[in-house]
């Protein structure tokens, strides 16, 4: 019987262990699976190969991938088995040349089966994934080796990816048990640690049906919108087929022009920071409101406008960036309750300024920080200002789908395809997971774009993966 050999080969070769371990998480285990070693044994390594491809026989795919490193060697064999293309995929992005993440020859929409040697929690699995819908395509299996049976395979339900596993370590650990290779003791602390130890779910299943169920068409958006920033801020996202703002946080006026003229055809909103362009001066506004015109863009100024009525008001209409006079849009905090949002639409209604410059408010309702406080309930409060000021509130900044007013939107920062962190707190998710998840309609990328060695390859290239992760929110489908 193939659990049995397999389980005393991983026994006798001291890839599983019983005793007392200390794992990454700081948790202790009374097992430890080090699959690793199995590069030591090719003739386990074939074996396995040879059980992993009777279990895909009949199943429909273009492609086998192993998650990096560890299962790279096996999927190698598990490829030749069925005589099945390999996608190699790299654990951090190429320096240099290409920056791919994926090596192989493939095509958008291609299905592989994604392999890792052992799940625990699922989140490799995912990121893995994520890196193949990047590339649009489809991982319509995650098949893992040994099961660690900790809630990992709930967790890849929740994201709706088909998901198996070859054995179970219940079940690897009973037959040891059966054939006293392990002592009762060993094997009832075994099944108490897992049953202890299970994940919870890592994302709520209640927000991806949400999304998958809910998501709207730009169309619709467009059709349910009233304010006149999100009305053409639909219509720009149609005719360019992008969902994509530029983050420009550059230092230098003239860097910062260079990079958003090269950007432009490929966004639909420029973000910026005016309070960090060294060498401000009213010619940048200039120069700004003209790339503006010709390449049709709305420019939002991440101010972040978070005082009092008084303040935010003279920060808005006054002081050198006079940000009333060019901003299409303006994020705020709200942190004081709704006064800054108040005292922003009544100027509107009341400042002499008020005809030209009635500002478009997003408010923040949840930041992408690893510790940051906008908690559950902060978030409920912002979005019922949100709601209440609907007329001058167009949309949030939010890392989760919010139930919001008819025609606002989500923004999401916090996207990038490389890397999951900054060294500043900063986390990072992909487009897919981003409209898959949070509700997103609108993607917010800076550093993955300017920083990148081309930023106007790499914003084409965000620009095509936030329309797929669109579309395929849209089907109910995740490509990419
Ligand atoms: P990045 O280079 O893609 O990490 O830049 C993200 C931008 O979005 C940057 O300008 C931030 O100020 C902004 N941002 C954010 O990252 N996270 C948030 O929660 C909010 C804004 Br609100």
């Amino acid at each position: 019987m193939q659990e049995e050999l397999f389980a005393f080969k991983l026994f006798d070769k001291g890839i599983i262990r019983f005793g007392e371990f200390t794992l990454k998480s700081g948790i202790t285990s009374p097992f430890y699976i080090d699959m690793r070693k199995l590069c030591a044994y090719p003739t386990i390594l074939k074996s396995l190969a040879v059980i992993i491809a009777k279990q895909l026989k009949d199943k429909e795919f273009k492609h086998i991938c192993g998650v990096p490193y560890a299962a790279l060697a096996l999927s190698s064999l598990v490829a030749q088995e069925l005589n099945i293309p390999q996608i190699l995929m790299r654990k951090e992005q190429k320096k240099y040349g290409t920056k791919k993440m994926l090596e192989g020859v493939f095509k958008r929409g291609d299905e592989v089966v994604l392999i890792d040697d052992v799940i625990t929690s699922g989140i490799s699995f995912i990121e893995s994934a994520n890196k193949l819908e990047a590339e649009a395509l489809v991982p319509s299996l995650l098949l893992s080796i040994i099961d660690r049976e900790q809630g990992g395979s709930k967790n890849l339900d929740a994201h709706h990816y088909p998901n198996e596993s070859i054995f179970k370590i219940s079940e690897l650990a009973q037959i040891l048990n059966q054939h006293q290779k392990i002592t009762d003791l060993q094997y009832q602390q075994l099944i108490t640690f897992i049953n202890k130890q299970k994940v919870s779910i890592s994302t709520s299943t209640k927000n991806i049906n949400s999304s998958i169920k809910i998501r709207k068409t730009y169309k619709t958006l467009a059709q349910e919108s009233q304010h006149p920033f999100n009305k053409k801020l639909l219509q720009l996202i149609q005719q360019k087929k992008s969902n994509l703002c530029f983050s420009a946080d550059i230092n230098d006026k003239t860097k910062f022009l260079e990079t958003v003229k090269s950007v432009a055809p490929h966004i639909v909103i420029l973000k910026t920071h005016i309070d960090i362009i060294s060498n401000f001066d009213t010619e940048f506004i200039a120069q700004l409101k003209l790339l503006r015109a010709k390449h049709n863009f709305l420019i939002l100024e991440d101010r972040k406008f978070a005082d009092i009525g008084n303040t935010v008001y003279h920060q808005y209409y006054k002081g050198i960036y006079k940000i009333a006079t060019w901003a299409d849009a303006i994020t705020v905090h709200a942190v004081a309750g709704a006064a800054s949002v108040k005292a922003l639409s009544e100027n509107k209604k009341g400042s002499e300024q008020a005809a030209q410059h009635s500002p478009a408010i997003i408010l923040i309702s949840q930041m992408s920080t690893v510790d940051t406080l906008t908690d559950e309930a902060y978030q409920e409060k912002v979005v019922a200002i949100a709601k209440q000021y609907s007329d001058v509130v167009v949309g949030i900044v939010s890392q989760s789908k919010q139930a919001l007013a008819a025609g606002q939107l989500h923004l999401t920062p916090g996207i990038k395809l490389t890397v999951a962190k900054d060294a500043m707190g900063q986390q990072y998710d992909s487009p897919a997971k981003a409209f898959r998840e949070k509700g997103t309609d609108v993607i917010i990328v800076g550093r993955g774009i300017y920083q990148s060695e081309n930023p106007q390859a790499s914003a084409t290239h965000y620009q095509r993966v936030g329309w797929e992760a669109y579309l395929a929110g849209l089907n109910g489908l995740i490509v990419g």
